[in-house]
């Protein structure tokens, strides 16, 4: 018999739909009570609305539940991986199946346009459509023996037990790109997602046992970061619990949990924050650069570590991109993307976002930028809307222009030229992703090998990665790994050498026996 998703009523929002009562979930077992009580998950397009309530997790449930993952891992590791493959065939079944139903929950969540909740339910779906077949793949190799009768050959290992930890802005996608390698290559896992995004969290866990994921090998908890479960699961390192952190976050958290991790000998995974380049060149088709720095700088409300933050300009089509890209941003439709399904972007995530991103206007105006839009507080009053801000007369060397701020909000620096353009936008400690509009292939070269970021479009936006390709950053943006397609397998993977003597004999390597030996010539004459 099937379960019911467990909801509530929700007198308050009624309009909006019930509100889900999240769970975590330990070891197989669905728990409503949390020992620090309980968490509650506000609509940010209309605060009446109560999209989940989730138990606040702390040390107990963080202990317990890397207990029952250090229990699953002996099974689940054994467990063919093209077993471990058809789970997350299934779990891309389902996604798809409830992908409407998914998404209206990541709009009511976190406030996604709906075709952007749609495209994030997408991109889980295409990491466990990709990862699915992995599980037939997982390859090594054979390498050649300097010994005769000897095979030698390669094999990846799962890590141990993995902790995942991820922001809200991308609720089910991000933590897709780290659950479901992690899980494919076998490892178990405990996940700590964004205390803004309990509910959709809660449905993804659900959809992971209606796949048939054993008990123990995915456990969730809820709860804060800093001194919450989040904080609780990075400590479960130190304690020798946890064997590898995956976190997606702000660099100040990742260079903690680097130390951490460092301290313990391990690697974590950490994508963390950006501040991204986009430079338009005199020679950019207008209307293509235009209409990309605009959804960059303010898609999800510029509330992606890969928004554009610096619109690099090239000086002779400055004036003109200016007076273009504030056109088309005033017209950016703002609103409750569920009462509004076509709205350019919604609310901003949470007043912590919120009020850095009003911080910013009094941080740049200090600075002596410009402001060409002013941005602000907008209706309806019950939600955290924002209109978009362009800062103009940007210099690099101006906070606003190192600094990452989540939100609508843009600079605009003017340059002369490829160098200058390029020197500018590796002018920041970041290097996620980066974008130049040219039509001149020489430039985009340039571009791409001069680049720091980890991510490059050549004429398109800095956002919009694709489950198949190499997510990630340099500098201030990341440790070095990289999410999705096949390289994240080196992050969830260790390799085995293996060697093989057939043959019946003691035959020692790296042991100098003149193995090669030639005829000498004379070269004295030479
Ligand atoms: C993030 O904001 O943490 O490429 C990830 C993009 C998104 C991922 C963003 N798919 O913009």
């Amino acid at each position: 018999m099937a379960n019911q998703i467990p909801i509530r009523e929700n007198p308050a929002g009624r309009d909006y739909g019930p509100t889900v009562s999240g769970q975590a979930w330990i070891g197989g077992e669905w728990r409503s009570e949390g020992s620090l009580g309980t968490l509650e998950r506000r609509n940010p397009a209309n605060l009446m609305d109560i999209v989940a309530v989730a138990p606040r997790c702390g040390r107990a449930e963080v202990d317990e539940a890397c207990a029952r993952a250090r229990a699953a891992l002996p099974g689940w590791s054994a467990t063919p991986a093209p077993r471990r493959g058809a789970i997350v065939g299934r779990l891309a079944a389902l996604l798809r199946h409830h992908k409407e139903r998914l998404a209206r929950i990541v709009t009511r969540e976190v406030g996604k346009s709906r075709r952007e909740a749609l495209g994030s339910v997408q991109e889980a779906i295409d990491t466990a459509e990709f990862f699915q077949s992995e599980g037939r793949r997982l390859y090594g190799q054979t390498v050649p023996s300097e010994l005769p009768g000897k095979e030698l050959y390669t094999v990846r290992r799962p890590i141990g037990v993995v902790g995942a930890i991820t922001a809200g802005n991308f609720p089910i996608a991000v933590p897709s790109w780290k659950l479901v390698p992690a899980l494919l290559c076998g490892n178990t896992a405990v996940w700590k997602p964004s205390d803004d995004a309990p509910g959709i969290a809660t449905l993804f866990a659900r959809l992971w046992e209606e796949a048939g994921l054993p008990h123990g090998v995915l456990n969730l908890v809820h709860g804060a970061g800093a001194g919450g479960a989040g904080e609780e699961l990075v400590l479960a390192v130190e304690r020798g619990q946890i064997d590898k952190i995956s976190f997606t976050g702000s660099t100040k958290v990742g260079r903690w949990i680097g130390e951490i991790s460092g301290r313990a000998l391990q690697v974590p995974s950490l994508e963390l924050g950006g501040k991204n380049p986009l430079v338009v060149m005199a020679d950019a088709d207008p209307d293509l650069a235009v209409q990309g720095a605009v959804w960059a700088s303010f898609g999800t409300a510029g509330q992606r570590c890969t928004s554009a933050g610096n619109i690099i300009l090239d000086r002779p089509i400055a004036a003109a991109f200016r007076a273009r890209f504030v056109a088309e941003t005033r017209k950016l439709r703002i609103g409750d993307p569920t009462r509004e399904p076509d709205v350019s972007y919604g609310p901003m995530m949470n007043e912590r976002f919120l009020e850095g991103w009003l911080r910013q206007r009094e941080t740049g105006l200090a600075e002596g930028a410009r402001l060409l839009l002013d941005g602000g507080r907008v209706p309806p009053q019950e939600g955290l809307f924002v209109a978009p801000r362009i800062f103009d007369g940007v210099r690099i060397d101006m906070r606003i222009a190192q600094e990452e701020c989540f939100g609508p909000t843009v600079n605009l620096i003017e340059v002369g030229g490829l160098d200058e353009a390029l020197a500018v936008a590796n002018g920041t400690p970041y290097g996620l992703s980066s974008a130049i509009y040219t039509r001149d292939p020489q430039a985009a070269l340039r571009f791409r090998s001069e680049i720091r970021a980890g991510m490059t479009s050549i004429n398109n936006s800095t956002t919009g990665a694709e489950a198949h390709l190499p997510f990630g950053g340099n500098g201030w943006s990341g440790n070095g790994t990289r999410e999705s397609g096949i390289w994240v397998l080196d992050s969830y993977t260790r390799w085995q050498a293996v060697n093989v003597d057939l043959s019946d004999r003691l035959q020692l390597a790296q042991i100098d026996q003149a193995a090669v030996e030639g005829t000498p010539h004379d070269w004295s004459a030479l």
